[in-house]
């Protein structure tokens, strides 16, 4: 059995899986649509983040539980499903600069997008709530790349790097680049 340190063979497609790269990392970046978003891969199975403009902009999220897995040497895919149903998948390429997503959203979100614009964790019962209300269908599907025009390492498990929501933070601070 392998613990998939080793590179594919025939027998094992996965890959090493060495999270290493992206995981204690926050990374700020814009889709070709002109959305901007803030990601930091707080652990292994977590994420925070924040929605700094777009269909969605103002909405910030913590303790997100994702599926995150290293495809390649630069190439990473974090996937989860939002409590409003919402449905997203990024693969992120640092070493590039570089990424892609989809977003899956459901057809409430779609027609009324500012009822999810909140701090989601004071509001789970409710969004949970509007999901079953629905409707779901049909899917509204964002998929875009993206320039990431931050990235940078915080370490893991900090409570404070994603602490406030996008309109409480200094003018300037989604305009850092590195
Ligand atoms: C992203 C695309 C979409 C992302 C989050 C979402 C943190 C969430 C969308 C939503 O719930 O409205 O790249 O990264």
């Amino acid at each position: 059995m392998s613990d998939h340190t080793d590179e594919p063979t025939a027998e094992d497609p996965v890959p090493p899986q060495d999270l290493s790269g992206i995981v204690g990392h926050r990374f700020i970046y814009t889709y070709v649509n002109g959305w901007q978003y803030e990601m930091y891969v707080k652990n292994a199975a977590t994420i925070d983040y924040r929605i700094h403009s777009g269909m969605v902009g103002g909405r910030w999220v913590k303790d997100q539980e994702v599926d995150l897995v290293r495809l390649d040497e630069d190439g990473y895919k974090v996937s989860w499903t939002e409590p409003t149903g919402t449905s997203v998948s990024v693969n992120v390429m640092p070493g590039e600069r570089r990424l892609h997503g989809v977003i899956f959203f459901p057809r409430w979100v779609e027609e009324h997008p500012e009822r999810t614009v909140v701090f989601q964790n004071d509001h789970l019962d409710e969004m949970r709530a509007l999901r079953d209300a629905g409707p779901t269908y049909p899917i509204h599907i964002v998929p875009e790349f993206a320039r990431i025009t931050l990235y940078e390492r915080v370490g893991e498990n900090d409570e404070t790097v994603i602490a406030v929501g996008p309109g409480d933070l200094p003018a300037d601070f989604a305009t850092r680049t590195n």
